[in-house]
């Protein structure tokens, strides 16, 4: 059928040039509005939002400087009623997020596997928006939160927007859709007091999950150091679902998505997570945005694990069951492209807040599967948005408008920007030409003709119900270093839990994932008796090959390469010292902060200025990966009766990091570390001279010496 003379673009966008790096949202002009009104002192006054100058901002309309306000006063009205309504509903889940832009470049020609026009061609670049987020915390709430990262990545492809709504761990707590609301309702706050915010440390998560043993997997991975990143760059990003590949030919492939952060993996402990929340709240997001301020593009391949239904049939569980993931071991990762984020948002509410992702958003190339959470999910997430962004014209809002041409007769409603012209607002219709041929379009989006048959019913396939062997094989995976904190974990949140029988539930499940696991929780409970293990609903796979792309530490980046050393001076630190160490920090592309006791600096030992960037109490050691102390002789006698410096270096210590110390220091170090000879330790190092600044910065690339008692 010929396209209709009289189908408008909605949206008139340039597509970005593809041969060339996206410059930024080519919807700029659109944002006028919003982004781009002159601050006041510009030269220009104010003006309503109806445009009407102001000559005024400070007072309201008034009968004489002390005399009542008068209702007349137009331009006091326009502005608190815009202040009114400046609030929107926060998203359900994942309230709690931060964005930015950048590109995806595909690096692999996947046109064998794929029509996805984003993988189609070697050096191509699509403009893409990522958001990530946490779960359970309300939008105010702390990034450290032991939580899930929600990954989504919005790709503004050629041929539509295609969005990936990942999340930082490979599975997920439930199978079907039908749970959702259950276990969003169980993890926020109880609805009888309304806390706690942000944590599934309390009865209700701790008791749904105890009831629903397909958690148990989800579980171990939320209990490990990978709900609490050190940074959205050091995490691993997921599809979750099993989709479809489909090429040009109509033949289809399984694919689960995987995104491989450049920096490596990293996270921090517990016990600094508790404190970073308080010292910077806003840590996760801050780094992202200084990384991308400083140029230090965040960076992520892309992977797909591509199979067929031969290795379905044979894989042990079903790959429809998103609380099972597939070994990279398994299925080796075909890495296709790579994801750059170079560009913050310009206004934080109306790109990160606005932008709305939808998982039925995908391209011809790519389908979905009969995965029952991923079905569920493509209702919801197209509805919430209405819920959200106040009406059915949310594609309107520059973030979440596709770049490609737009061609339908959809209309009207709250916030249309753009409806189609002309006199046809139906099809077919008369006046768009010739109407009498076919009625379809090659290119576009046919969905992968599965065959399906059966009766209806509300079951769940026996094919999802081992919820404990891959479970064990998570646990097997990891160092003994991420076993204990694993084990610490489930301590800790279980110590939260009021209900003896909700505590020994989870007991009674870790039975059936390892015997040291369920026994170490039950001792750091108190617990003396074990109870009996539940019982499983089918029998466990008991060769499953353990997979260290399963564990943070194997996959450890060794380098300081975008981490942050603190560096604590004195008056009279030695400024050789400061400057080697500098130098060679900058050398292997970490960043530092100064912190020093007061912030307008301190006078190092050849006279010169060392501004702070931190005052030593907003400055504590959990927020950097490394730290040095260079104090001076007169110095350190004041050092020891500050708490805040007391803490810089015990926590530092007790978190596992390097620490360099200039000699002056080194009495006061080992005091407080109550370390004996910090020599003994090989992550505490004198900086006398060069040689050891260097051999500190070598070694701290590494960026803990877990072996430290
Ligand atoms: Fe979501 N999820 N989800 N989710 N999800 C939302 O959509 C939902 C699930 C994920 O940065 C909501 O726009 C259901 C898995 C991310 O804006 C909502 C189910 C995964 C984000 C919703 C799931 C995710 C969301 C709330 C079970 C990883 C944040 C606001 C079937 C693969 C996107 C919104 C952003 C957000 C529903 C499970 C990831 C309510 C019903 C599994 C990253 O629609």
């Amino acid at each position: 059928m010929k396209k209709p003379e009289n189908f408008v673009a909605t949206n008139q966008a340039k597509v970005p040039d593809q041969a060339s790096e996206p410059q930024g949202c080519p919807f700029k002009h659109l944002m006028g509005g919003v982004m781009h009104q002159k601050a006041h002192g510009s030269g220009d006054s104010l003006t309503t939002p109806q445009g009407l100058p102001i000559s005024d901002d400070q007072n309201q309309l008034k009968v004489g400087a002390s005399g009542p306000s008068l209702l007349e006063d137009m331009n006091f009205r326009e502005k608190m009623f815009k202040f009114d309504h400046e609030r929107i509903p926060e998203r359900v889940v994942h309230a709690r997020g931060y964005g930015a832009r950048g590109y995806f470049e595909c690096l692999d020609d996947c046109s064998d596997i794929t029509m996805a026009s984003v993988l189609g061609e070697v050096g191509k670049k699509t403009e893409a928006f990522v958001r990530f987020s946490t779960v359970a915390g309300s939008k105010g709430s702390p990034d450290l939160a032991r939580d899930v990262r929600g990954f989504a990545v919005k790709l503004y492809s050629e041929t539509g927007n295609w969005d990936i709504v990942g999340n930082n761990i490979p599975v997920f707590f439930i199978q079907d859709a039908m749970k959702f609301p259950d276990l969003i309702h169980s993890a926020k706050p109880e609805p009888h007091t309304g806390f706690p915010q942000a944590q599934t440390a309390h009865d209700n998560f701790w008791d749904f999950v105890s009831l629903m043993p397909e958690s148990t997997h989800m579980l171990m991975w939320i209990m490990s150091d990978r709900a609490i990143p050190r940074s959205f760059r050091t995490m691993e990003g997921f599809g979750v679902h099993t989709f479809r590949l489909v090429n040009r030919d109509g033949a289809s492939k399984f694919v689960k998505f995987h995104w491989k952060p450049k920096a490596g993996l990293q996270s921090v402990t517990w016990n600094e997570a508790v404190k970073i929340n308080g010292a910077d709240p806003d840590f996760h997001r801050r780094d992202l945005r200084n990384a991308i301020e400083m140029g230090d593009f965040p960076e992520w391949e892309l992977g797909l694990q591509v199979f067929d239904e031969d290795f379905a049939a044979e894989f042990p569980f079903s790959i429809l069951d998103s609380t099972k993931l597939i070994p990279e071991e398994l299925v080796p990762i075909r890495t296709v492209g790579r994801l750059v984020l170079d560009q913050n948002v310009d206004n934080f509410f109306a790109e990160t807040e606005q932008v709305a992702f939808c998982t039925q958003n995908i391209i011809p190339g790519i389908d979905f599967t009969n995965d029952p959470l991923l079905q569920g999910r493509n209702f919801s997430y197209l509805d919430t948005q209405l819920k959200r962004l106040g009406g059915p014209n949310f594609t309107h809002i520059p973030v979440n408008a596709p770049r490609c041409p737009v061609r339908h007769f959809m209309q009207d409603g709250h916030g249309t920007m753009k409806n189609p012209s002309g006199r046809a607002n139906y099809e077919p219709n008369s006046w768009s030409g010739d109407q009498t041929g076919p009625r379809e379009w090659s290119g576009g989006f046919k969905s992968f003709p599965a065959y399906e048959e059966g009766e209806k019913v509300r079951a769940r396939a026996e094919t999802f119900s081992d919820h404990y062997s891959q479970a064990n094989q998570f646990y097997r995976s990891q160092t003994k270093v991420e076993q204990q904190h694993i084990a610490d974990a489930f301590v800790f949140e279980l110590s939260k839990v009021e209900t003896p029988a909700i505590r020994e539930r989870i007991v009674s499940h870790l039975l059936n994932v390892s015997d040291e696991l369920a026994r170490a929780v039950a001792e750091g409970l108190g617990l003396e008796v074990l109870p009996e293990a539940a019982p499983p609903a089918r029998e466990p796979v008991t060769d499953l090959q353990t997979s260290d792309a399963l564990s943070i530490l194997k996959n450890c980046p060794n380098s300081l390469k975008g981490r942050k050393c603190g560096i604590l001076l004195t008056n009279g630190a030695d400024q050789k010292l400061v400057e080697t160490l500098e130098k060679a920090l900058k050398a292997e592309g970490a960043t530092m902060e100064i912190v020093t006791p007061k912030i307008f600096g301190v006078t190092l030992s050849d006279g010169s200025k060392r501004r702070g960037d931190q005052k030593i109490d907003g400055g504590p050691s959990v927020l950097y990966d490394v730290i040095a102390v260079l104090a001076s002789d007169e110095a350190v006698e004041s050092l020891k009766s500050m708490p805040a410096f007391r803490d810089f270096v015990a926590d530092a210590f007790a978190h596992k990091k390097y620490i360099g110390f200039s000699p002056e220091a080194a009495g006061l170090v080992s005091e407080i570390t109550r370390a004996g000879d910090p020599a003994s330790d090989e992550a505490m190092i004198e900086l006398s001279e060069e040689k050891d600044v260097l051999s500190f910065v070598e070694s701290s690339k590494a960026l803990r010496f877990w072996a430290r008692k």
